[in-house]
Order: structure tokens, then sequence, then C-alpha cells
């Protein structure tokens, strides 16, 4: 450890009882597991502050030397919208016709996705997340951040799951390359476009794909010296 004392405050740490622990714990999972992606939206308008909250949550994300290294451009205006669709629908098209190599192909047929992308401009909202390789510090002296992919990764998490938790549909949307994205939003290099968030309410009759998920078994080990 090293000497130099640093400032701390009380954490705010509200200790529970085991049975509030069990029923919370019970009833997050049956909240999430009904999470799904769509991939239909409905162009009713969401109200901004809902994203805003939801946003706010996301920036209480874990982060590398708490360098909080992630921003996250908000488009709703219908113009901008445009433009993401067209540069996402250019890359998807080399992507579906040459780029993919047939194994990815086939592993994305039981999704039914394709070149068309009509959803960016449907939906409400657009959260483009970008990391941030380089933040400025005080000074605006250009600073080396750590753990950029991940800390921006579990920000986009917590956001999906806030999300979900206010009652809004999403779709991790990764269009590859994604440098179109710096140029329309105006985003300096040293930021890398993560993924597009589609936000939005699902259309009327959505269907999802009549996929399931690992058990818990299937994706764990445990560790407990028996
Ligand atoms: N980016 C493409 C392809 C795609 C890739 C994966 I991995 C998916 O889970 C879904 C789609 C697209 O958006 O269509």
């Amino acid at each position: 450890m090293s000497d130099n004392v640093i400032q701390t405050i009380p954490l705010e740490f509200t200790r529970l009882t085991e049975a509030e622990m069990q029923q919370r714990a019970a009833s997050f999972y049956s909240q999430v597991k009904c999470r799904r992606t769509v991939r239909e939206f409905s162009d009713e308008a969401v109200p901004a502050e809902i994203i805003n909250n939801c946003l706010r949550a996301a920036g209480t994300a874990p982060s590398g030397a708490n360098r909080q290294p992630w921003h996250f451009a908000v488009v709703s205006d219908p113009a901008i919208k445009h433009r993401i669709r067209l540069g996402a629908e250019e890359e998807e098209r080399e992507f579906y016709q040459s780029r993919a190599p047939q194994d990815w192909l086939d592993a994305l047929a039981a999704l039914g996705t394709d070149a068309n992308k009509p959803f960016l401009e449907t939906a409400p909202y657009l959260i483009v997340i970008f990391a941030e390789k380089f933040s400025r510090d005080v000074a605006g002296e250009k600073q080396k951040n750590y753990y950029v992919t991940e800390s921006a990764s579990i920000a986009t998490g917590v956001l999906i799951t806030a999300l979900h938790n206010a009652g809004l549909a999403t779709l991790t949307h990764t269009p590859s390359p994604m440098k179109f994205l710096n140029e329309i939003l105006q985003r300096p290099v040293t930021e890398k476009p993560l993924m597009v968030l589609v936000v939005g309410y699902p259309k009327a009759d959505t269907h999802v794909p009549a996929i399931s998920r690992k058990a818990l078994e299937d994706f764990t080990s445990f560790h407990d010296g028996n």
C-alpha cells in the first residue's frame, strides 16, 4: 500500500435481512429474464427523462481507475437517424454479401437478420456508445484510460438493464466497421464506437425468435472445495 492519504466518505450500504435478499434476488431474476432483443420498434415517443435516468444509472458503472471512459451519444433527430441508417446499411450489405464467412451467416440464420435496418429510423432513440481510449485531465492534458472496452461494456450492460427495468425494449446493434458513427456524430478519433443501442417500445404484436438461454449449470462452475 502507498502511504498517500486518500479522502474517504462513509459507504452508503444497507444491510438487508436474508429473507429480503432472497426475495430481491429472485424477483430481479424473474424481471430481467423477460428481456429480449427486439428488432421491430414502434415510432411512439419515449419521455426524455426516462432515458436520462437510465443513462445516469449507466454512469454509475465501475471503471478502470474510475476514468469512466464512455460517451453516450443520444440520437433522436430523424435526420441523424436517417444518416446512421444509411451508414449502417452500407456496411451491413458488405457484411452479408461478402465479408461474413458462411459459418457466421449460418449462426445468424436463427435470428432472421439481414442488411435492412429500418428500426434505426423507426425507434425514437439510438444511443451510440463510444469507448474513450483517452480523456483529458483537469489541465486539459491527454491521458490514457485503462480497461476501456471492459468499462464501457459494463456501463452498457447497466444501461440495457435499466432500460428494460423502465419498461423499454432495446436492440444491441453492431454494424462493422463503425467508423462512420464518429463522422456523423462528430466524435473524436480517440473514441471507439462500441455499439448502437436502439431504444423504444416494441411494435404491436412483435414476435421474437424462439431461442433459449443456457441453464445455470451450463455456464457456471462452483469451486467450493466439495
Ligand atoms: N451486425 C450484423 C450481423 C449480426 C451479428 C451478430 I454476432 C448478431 O448477433 C446479430 C447480427 C447485423 O446487425 O445484422
